[in-house]
């Protein structure tokens, strides 16, 4: 019995230092590796759509955007349209925008993922300014 015991405790010991050094190094490179590029892509443009739940409830009437628009990152900002035109935000930089129009009567929502100052316009109405601050 003695025998045997020892052997399975070296055997196991073996294996534990085996799965320690040979695990860890070549496959930790690979992982970073294919995820780096969908995270770049995404953190391009400072917001994006959201279907999320609305934190910040804002509008736009008589072709004029409701102001000031003050938000943080993360927050769902809903914009919701009390006209019988579309708008769409989209910011003055061109880094982002709505991906289709705000509908007569309808909302849509924006998230951004950094903070600053965004001046913005209506994608159909260019006169319609706005600025948006998230902090
Ligand atoms: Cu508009």
């Amino acid at each position: 019995m003695r025998p045997i015991a020892r052997g399975i405790a070296a055997f196991a010991t073996a294996l534990a230092l085996a799965a320690c050094s040979g695990g860890g190094t070549p496959t930790q490179a690979p992982a970073g590796g294919t995820q780096a590029p969908a995270a770049t892509t995404a953190a391009s443009a400072p917001c994006a759509d959201s279907t999320g739940t609305t934190t910040v409830s804002e509008g736009v009437a008589n072709n004029t955007w409701q102001q000031p628009i003050n938000a943080k990152v993360g927050d769902v900002i809903t914009w919701t349209n009390s006209d019988s035109v579309p708008h769409k935000v989209a910011l003055d930089d061109g880094s982002c925008a709505m991906s289709a129009n705000i509908p007569a009567g309808g909302s849509k929502s924006l998230a951004f993922s950094v903070a600053g100052t965004f001046p913005f316009h209506c994608a159909v109405h260019p006169n319609m300014k706005g600025t948006i601050t998230i902090s």
